[in-house]
């Protein structure tokens, strides 16, 4: 058990429950024969194989106690309405058919069965009935798509799982295993696309080896119904092609991306487009040419257009010679815009305003433009939440987003509704996660962080899932339904990300991790070339107190979200305590709703932190006689270094703040075990996931 199965273990179900299965299995019975078709057949038989010791039958015509896979082309006659299933959805119905009890998975196309199936076995991994089955599901979001940062030279910027799962070195020649292994684990959860490389891209992914690449895991994705995207650099016309300039206007540039385009779309039929970080953290973009976002993503658009594809344009950017509250920056470039974007652009915007902290209230872009649909960017991998030692499930932090009203068209205006179109009748419509896989054994960089991908693609298919049954399937999955596991299980992971802001920036500070890799606590370090990659640009503190204000009296970037909201972060009275020192800067003693001061408050969290998470490791020690050996000792050890390092965060925190302020810690309260300059001393330059 090395993790490498992820939620698809089909482990054996025991003798009732394999007997259950069975006779809901008895048989396979489909006529299509596509690669998409045989995918889902194998799958059903892998699965079903193992977790009851029988292999079902395959059979054309269902048959008593069959899994029928029908789709109109395959099976004209299916006694289940597949409207409003679209091309992904399906229908899952326990029928009697002449007089035989059959379970039918019914959908528009061949896809849609492999989600289906993928959903049958969810119920059947996790012990729920198999009986009296009406199902009917479909995507609420259009493009549901993994974001790889992956470098061409196999390293993974953020990533903390290992190199690249891509062996560009190798292809397209070698196409290894876990290609496919991937294609499977990712359609089980919906994902329909994939974007291969890094935001921060290299020109030569668009060159003629590189596509060819691309084409073959392309060739491999295909079946299992998820596309390939790529990212693009800004300059390639003139790093690869020699053009004098990239400036987006200029006939030339778009000559150039005309034929680039068309040339993968010849060797990548069903290509689903580029994704853009433009002008952003030194990348390269049209406004080096006094362009503007819009015109850079129109000009690719008009590329990809004729062959169905799409632009994705990241909304993440600040500029350096920008004086303004970094938060404010997105919103200052890309309001001005909407409207002007062509018809098969969306605007890729992260959750929050900085980037990817343990919690930042939602990104004031959502519900600021209407008018240009907006894609959720989503960070999976844990750059800013213990990358991969800590456990800190990331299904609350989703939803927390996704459920956030934005009062744009009124109250019920929630960002799910912006991204799954129906706010604003959009019908390009798209999510994105940075994905958290790389080639370690476990995929991830522990077992648990198997969880986000997984509740990352749950929630793009369905946002109104809650975080706590998805992470219900996954632990059921992942270990076993035994609801002895399950319940404490699901416990520890859903106060997990809770925990980490506790020990990490609690009542809504952000961005203190140390430079660079973005790991441990760094609140003191202030001499970085720009001011917002400091720390003490993020939470202020002098003597009087701490907080960034965003009020009028500050950036006023409050003003960035519907009056309704504006109104209510103007008073700290009226903010919510967990984005307090986000939006405010206040006095040391300032009164919390507790009754407790501000210090004392911010100290208590931490200790909260700290414990949330030796609570974990006892309930993971009482689990020991549940789990087998290997994965028990990877969190056990996992949780030793978590616990070790919340303390860190929580030392080296209280250390600096109090070195500002002087006061002294609450009554019971620890002091840190190390002066200031022990925690200032400690460095580890050779983090992962850095480049
Ligand atoms: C930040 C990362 C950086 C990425 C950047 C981005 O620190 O490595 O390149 O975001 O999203 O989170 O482009």
């Amino acid at each position: 058990e090395d993790g490498y199965d992820l939620w698809l273990r089909y482990a054996p179900a025991g003798q009732a429950r394999g007997t259950d299965i069975s006779a809901h299995a008895r048989a396979i019975s489909a006529q299509g024969d596509s690669a998409t078709m045989a995918s889902a057949k194998q799958e059903l038989q892998r699965a079903v194989t193992s977790m009851t010791g029988h292999a079902p039958a395959l059979t054309t015509e269902p048959t008593a106690g069959s899994l029928w896979l029908a789709t109109p082309g395959s099976a004209p006659a299916i006694p289940v309405s597949l409207k409003g299933l679209g091309a992904e959805g399906y229908a899952i119905r326990s029928i009697d058919h002449a007089g035989q009890p059959i379970t039918l998975i019914a959908a528009n196309s061949d896809i849609g069965i492999l989600h289906g199936i993928f959903h049958w076995l969810r119920l059947a991994q996790t012990g729920a009935s198999l009986d009296g089955l009406d199902i009917r599901s479909a995507p609420r979001i259009g493009l549901r798509l993994l974001n790889h940062w992956d470098n061409l030279d196999g390293t993974v910027e953020r990533g903390y799982a290992g190199q690249s799962i891509w062996d560009w070195w190798r292809l397209p020649d070698y196409k290894g295993p876990r290609y496919t292994d991937y294609a499977r684990a990712n359609a089980s959860i919906g994902i329909n696309g994939t974007v291969l490389n890094n935001v921060n891209a290299k020109a030569e992914s668009l060159s003629a080896p590189y596509i060819a690449k691309a084409a073959a895991l392309a060739d491999i994705f295909r079946p299992y119904g998820i596309k390939v995207y790529l990212s693009v650099k800004w300059t390639a016309p003139m790093e690869l092609d020699g053009l004098k300039t990239a400036d987006p206007l200029d006939p030339k540039v778009a000559a150039w991306w005309k034929a680039k385009t068309d040339e993968i779309y010849r060797a990548i039929p069903d290509f689903g487009g580029f994704l853009v970080k433009a002008n952003s953290e030194g990348q390269p973009g049209p406004q080096d040419y006094q362009r503007t976002h819009a015109d850079g993503a129109n000009m690719l658009a008009a590329a990809v257009k004729l062959h169905g594809g799409i632009v994705m344009w990241r909304a993440f950017v600040y500029a350096h010679d920008n004086p303004d509250d970094r938060a404010k920056q997105a919103y200052d470039d890309f309001k001005p815009l909407d409207g002007k974007f062509a018809d098969n652009v969306m605007v890729q915007v992260k959750n929050g305003a900085i980037d990817f902290q343990p919690r930042e209230p939602f990104h004031p872009l959502f519900g600021a433009m209407t008018k240009t649909p907006l894609m959720m960017e989503f960070q999976i991998t844990k750059e800013y939440l213990g990358q991969s030692t800590h456990l800190t499930y990331l299904g609350p932090l989703f939803k927390e987003t996704l459920d956030a009203d934005t009062y744009a068209k009124g109250k019920g205006s929630t960002i799910a509704k912006i991204i799954d179109g129906s706010l604003d009748g959009h019908r390009l419509t798209g999510i994105a996660g940075v994905a958290n896989i790389g080639i370690d054994r476990d995929w991830s960089g522990s077992i648990f962080n198997q969880a986000d991908w997984y509740a990352f693609g749950r929630l793009a298919w369905n946002p109104d899932l809650s975080a706590e049954a998805i992470a219900r399937e996954w632990t059921a999955m992942t270990f076993s339904p035994d609801p002895r596991l399950i319940d404490p299980v699901v416990a520890m992971m859903m106060g997990s990300r809770e925990a980490a802001v506790d020990y990490m920036t609690p009542l809504g500070l952000a961005h203190l991790m140390a430079t660079g890799h973005h790991y441990g606590p760094a609140p003191w370090v202030s001499e970085l070339a720009r001011p917002e990659w400091n720390p003490v640009y993020y939470h202020k503190a002098d003597a009087d107190g701490i907080g960034f204000d965003r009020t009028k009296s500050g950036s006023n970037a409050i003003s960035q979200y519907a009056p309704a909201i504006a109104r209510r972060l103007a008073d700290p009275a009226t903010t919510p305590e967990s984005e307090l020192l986000w939006f405010h800067h206040l006095p040391w003693d300032y009164r919390l709703k507790s009754g407790e001061t501000l210090w004392d408050g911010l100290v208590h969290r931490y200790d909260r932190g700290v414990a949330y998470v030796a609570g974990m490791q006892r309930t993971w020690e009482s689990l020991r006689p549940l789990v087998d050996p290997e994965r028990f000792a990877q969190t056990e050890a996992f949780l030793a270094i978590q616990h070790r390092e919340a303390q860190w965060w929580r030392d080296a925190s209280i250390a600096y703040f109090q070195s500002i302020n002087h006061l002294p810690l609450p009554e019971g309260a620890q002091a840190p075990a190390h002066d200031l300059n022990w925690y200032k001393a400690r460095s580890f330059p050779y983090a992962p996931g850095h480049n």
